[in-house]
């Protein structure tokens, strides 16, 4: 029931973001545990659904340990009939000079607002995605939206802290999920058809592969590989290093 795995890394990264080089691998591990339903005990019609879910790994360099699986987005690309998600409004808080969640899924055309509670001015810009934007500085108790249109990765920095770093995801489906600290995953309510299953990780890159589902329950593991992930410092939003006072204030 699951289709062959397309391999390689597709993420997109611009200018100043970390990078992760591109994979030779993709899904190591495909466990199909396809449950079907027992149409034949119910007259009724059924409307064929199914659980896409499965863990996350991220292979690392020996030696080292994943501690952020919950970074890990996962979701799926009708192959049948394209079905977009209705935009939403969302909310990033920046405190303690992070971005919390660090990651965020949503469809594009939504709007993302950044509150920020720290008792200190932000300016949240995104310059190495799909779209551009410059919230500007602001400070304590004070909100300000950006809007996410095209459909892609938007790396969010602040142009006083260069080590605030977030991830909004835009992706053009409904049937999404963020991995858990554990890197497990569960995707509900998915109408049975073909799919490609994408998986991103700001280290690990972007790996997908096809996949059929059908009604019950579809086992699918993933593996990313960071291995060849090396840390590379970002750029201010005028496109220069961030002065020294401020990259080490940790
Ligand atoms: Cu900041």
């Amino acid at each position: 029931m699951v289709g062959v795995a397309q391999q390689g890394a597709t993420a997109q990264y611009g200018r100043g973001n970390r990078t992760p080089m591109p994979t030779p691998h993709g899904f190591l591990r495909v466990a199909p545990a396809i449950l079907g339903l027992a149409l034949a005990t119910t007259p009724l019609p059924v409307l064929a659904q199914a659980t896409v879910a499965g863990r996350v790994t991220v292979l690392e360099r020996a030696g080292a340990r994943t501690d952020d699986l919950e970074n890990a987005v996962l979701w799926l690309e009708p192959l049948d009939a394209p079905r977009a998600a209705a935009p939403t409004a969302t909310e990033i808080v920046m405190e303690a000079r992070r971005f919390r969640p660090a990651v965020r899924v949503v469809p594009p055309g939504s709007q993302v607002r950044f509150a920020n509670y720290d008792p200190f001015r932000h300016n949240v810009f995104s310059d190495a995605g799909p779209g551009r934007f410059d919230l500007g500085l602001y400070g304590r108790g004070q909100s300000r939206s950006a809007n996410v249109d095209a459909a892609g990765v938007y790396p969010v920095f602040c142009n006083i802290h260069a080590r605030m770093v977030a991830y909004l995801i835009a992706v053009p489906s409904r049937w999404f999920a963020q991995a858990g600290a554990d890197g497990a995953y569960q995707i509900a309510d998915v109408p049975a058809g073909r799919y490609r299953l994408h998986a991103w990780h700001d280290r690990g890159g972007e790996a997908t592969r096809e996949i059929a589902v059908a009604a019950g329950h579809l086992a699918t593991d993933v593996q990313l590989d960071a291995r060849g992930w090396r840390f590379v410092p970002h750029k201010n939003k005028y496109g220069q290093d961030y002065p020294p006072e401020t990259r080490d204030r940790y």
